[in-house]
Parts: C-alpha cells; sequence; structure tokens
C-alpha cells in the first residue's frame, strides 16, 4: 500500500471541519493509519516548509500554521495516494479551487485554505517521517 500525509490546518480545525474532511477521504476509500492533533512549532514548520522558506507569505504561512492545533494524519490507499489526495484538496488559492474540492467548497483565503497534501511520493515519505516517525 501507498501513504501520503495530510495536514487539517487550524482554520479547518478551528471552523470544526476536521470530520467533514476526513469523511471525504474516508469515503473515497483511503484508510486513516495514523492521526494526532498537534500544534506545530516553527522548527517542525521550517522542516515541514523548506521549499518555501524566504517565500514573501512564508512568515504569514507559519504564523497561521501555529496559531492553534492542526491534526496531521496518514492516509493509505493505492499507488500514488497523494495524486488522489490533491485532487481531492483543489487549487492552493480556493478562489481557483472547483466546487467539490476541499477548498473549493469551505475556503475563500489564499493561507488559510484548510488542507495540506504532500505533492509527491517523495514529500511523502519526507513529511511522514517529519510528523510520525515511528510509523
Ligand atoms: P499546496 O499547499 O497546494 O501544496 P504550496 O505552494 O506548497 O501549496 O504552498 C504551501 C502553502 O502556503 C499553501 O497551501 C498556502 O497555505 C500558502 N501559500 C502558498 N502560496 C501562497 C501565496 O501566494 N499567498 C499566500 N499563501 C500562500
Ligand atoms: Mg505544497
Amino acid at each position: 500500500m501507498n501513504r501520503t500525509l495530510i495536514l487539517c490546518k487550524p482554520d479547518a480545525v478551528e471552523r470544526g471541519l476536521v470530520g467533514a474532511i476526513l469523511a471525504r477521504f474516508e469515503q473515497k476509500g483511503l484508510k486513516i493509519v495514523a492521526a494526532e492533533l498537534r500544534q506545530l512549532d516553527g522548527e517542525t514548520l521550517a522542516e515541514h516548509y523548506a521549499e518555501h522558506v524566504g517565500k514573501p507569505f512564508y512568515d504569514d504561512l507559519v504564523s497561521f500554521m501555529g496559531r492553534s492545533p492542526a491534526l496531521a494524519a496518514v492516509l493509505e490507499g493505492p499507488d500514488d495516494t497523494y495524486a488522489i489526495v490533491r485532487s481531492m484538496m483543489g487549487a492552493t488559492n480556493p478562489a481557483d479551487a472547483s466546487p467539490g474540492t476541499i477548498r473549493g467548497d469551505y475556503g475563500t483565503l489564499f493561507t488559510e485554505n484548510l488542507v495540506h497534501g504532500s505533492d509527491s511520493n517523495e514529500s511523502a515519505a519526507r513529511e511522514i517521517g517529519i510528523f510520525f516517525p515511528n510509523l
């Protein structure tokens, strides 16, 4: 089986949307194999978002991601499960995300876009290692 990492970001937890988001993945046929509500610190976020350190939106991203707990989870499914998750998330900017996607249905803001999903099998392995090193 193939695995990928998701985060229900602080806005999703604050708005009570974690259940709705996880239900979509479960209904799609993906299995939750790990999940934990966690307050993310700057060090963890710098590692997780290493590719974005120094970008104009980075400081806003980190302060948003650390303002209240996020739900980190590992989903399991067939080959390239990350791609199934990414298509269900929708475009990064909710303004561009199609209805029927998580960001398209629940979001309006670019930074506060509800959910993270690994963008490749390599990213999935790296990010699962950050959040669930014992998995
Ligand atoms: P992704 O989450 O769809 O993979 P990335 O480009 O990896 O998108 O960006 C990581 C996160 O940083 C986004 O989900 C979003 O929260 C935030 N972000 C990315 N680009 C922008 C931007 O141009 N303005 C504001 N926030 C951004
Ligand atoms: Mg990304």
